[in-house]
């Protein structure tokens, strides 16, 4: 059975969840209207479901240790971007800020002796390692492109094919 605390703080996360995949789902909408950036939209819709399936594993969880999961209501997040290079610098401080958050959990976790909920929230605390990383390949790899056409093209066909799941 989760504590008032725990079940709390994790129907925060189900919120912050809900909240990246909008944000994502909107820098998807902007890059489709771009030209040229078939991958980089690709990618941010993948991102953004990515995300509520981040959201509903928790929902589960919360539910099935005899909690209660709230649905949460959604800002509108950041609708346009100047650059691509802005809309990954976006999602990278949005992927620090939910592993800090995932951090507090586990801290969280810990203080209630909820070894249950700990172990949970392992498979996050390794899947925000890899968020990360990814999102600062994107972000060094843009810094090196600067304004240069040519590699703007090719960061969006090889986005392709990097690992985003
Ligand atoms: Fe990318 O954040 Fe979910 O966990």
């Amino acid at each position: 059975m989760l504590s008032k605390i725990m079940q709390d703080a994790l129907n925060a996360q189900v919120a912050m969840e809900a909240q990246s995949s909008q944000a994502y789902l909107a820098m998807a909408s902007w890059a489709e209207i771009q030209p040229g950036l078939k991958g980089v939209t690709n990618f941010f819709f993948k991102h953004a479901d990515e995300e509520r399936m981040h959201m509903l594993k928790l929902i589960h969880f919360i539910n099935e240790r005899g909690g209660f999961a709230v649905v949460p209501a959604l800002q509108q997040p950041v609708l346009t971007f100047v650059s691509v290079k802005k809309a990954f610098e976006e999602l990278l401080k949005h992927e620090l800020a939910v592993s800090n958050s995932i951090n507090e959990l586990v801290d969280i976790a810990l203080k209630e002796k909820d070894y249950a909920t700990h172990n949970f929230l392992q498979w996050y605390v390794m899947e925000q390692m890899e968020e990360e990383k990814l999102a600062r390949d994107c972000n060094d790899k843009l810094e090196m492109i600067g304004d240069d056409k040519s590699g703007l093209y090719l960061f969006d066909r090889d986005i392709m094919t990097m690992e985003n799941d």
